[in-house]
């Protein structure tokens, strides 16, 4: 069976799956890409994944998935004995699948929607105010989350996807220190996941200043 080839880049999205595929010890290749610049590397993407966006996962059988989430939850089919994903029958699955997709539709496209204002035709001059907008409606999301955060992971002792979006999504806008001001709770996970000696050299790759 040949590998996954998890294309993604630096600080992205695409590091919450490469969490994901180290905890479940799945065999893949890391492709990293400038994602949003034009060149053969862009156009492949986009031939794989018309969104053009990362992570975009190419499977051992040649076929394509995207969509962080739904990558997670195949993950748990293709490796039964990960414990990122509650079993169905499990009394947590139902607040993991909660929270799992409330970060990943409702936060995550916050920040995807506010990268490039431009796309939006939104003036120069109006993009900082739209940005800072969209950034103050993040952290009010993310305060949800932390009301709900249990400790040492999200859902108490056991770790879950979701603090592998935590200890990533801690480093986007408005940034870690902002975060960790406005969502102590969210920040102590991060740093708990940032501990663990598999994820250590991944995070430490992607997020060097930290
Ligand atoms: N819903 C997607 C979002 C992926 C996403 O927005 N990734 C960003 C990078 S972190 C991206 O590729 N943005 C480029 C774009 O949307 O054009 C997921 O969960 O995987």
């Amino acid at each position: 069976m040949s590998k996954y080839v998890l294309i993604g880049s630096e600080g992205c999205g695409s590091v919450i799956v490469e969490l994901a595929m180290r905890e479940a010890q799945a065999e893949f290749e890391l492709e990293e890409i400038p994602y949003l610049e034009p060149g053969p590397d862009r156009d492949r993407l986009l031939e794989l994944n018309p969104l053009g966006q990362v992570p975009t996962l190419i499977m051992p059988d040649g076929s394509v998935m995207t969509e962080s989430a739904a990558i997670i939850l195949h993950l748990a089919d293709a490796f039964p004995d990960q414990r990122f994903v509650p079993s169905s029958s499990d009394p947590q699955r139902p607040a993991f699948l909660r929270w799992l997709l409330y970060i990943n539709s409702e936060i995550y496209p916050t920040t995807t929607f506010a990268d490039d204002p431009d796309r939006w035709k939104i003036s120069e001059t109006k993009s900082q105010p739209y940005k800072d907008a969209i950034d103050q409606y993040r952290m009010e999301l993310w305060a949800n989350v932390e009301q709900v955060a249990d400790d040492p992971y999200f859902l108490g002792e056991r770790l879950s996807a979701i603090d592998f979006y935590i200890a990533v999504m801690r480093h986007w806008r408005p940034g870690k220190i902002a975060f960790a001001k406005a969502l102590p709770k969210l920040n102590t996970i991060a740093d708990n996941v940032s501990r663990l000696p598999q994820f250590e050299s991944i995070l430490k790759r992607n997020f060097p200043d930290s």
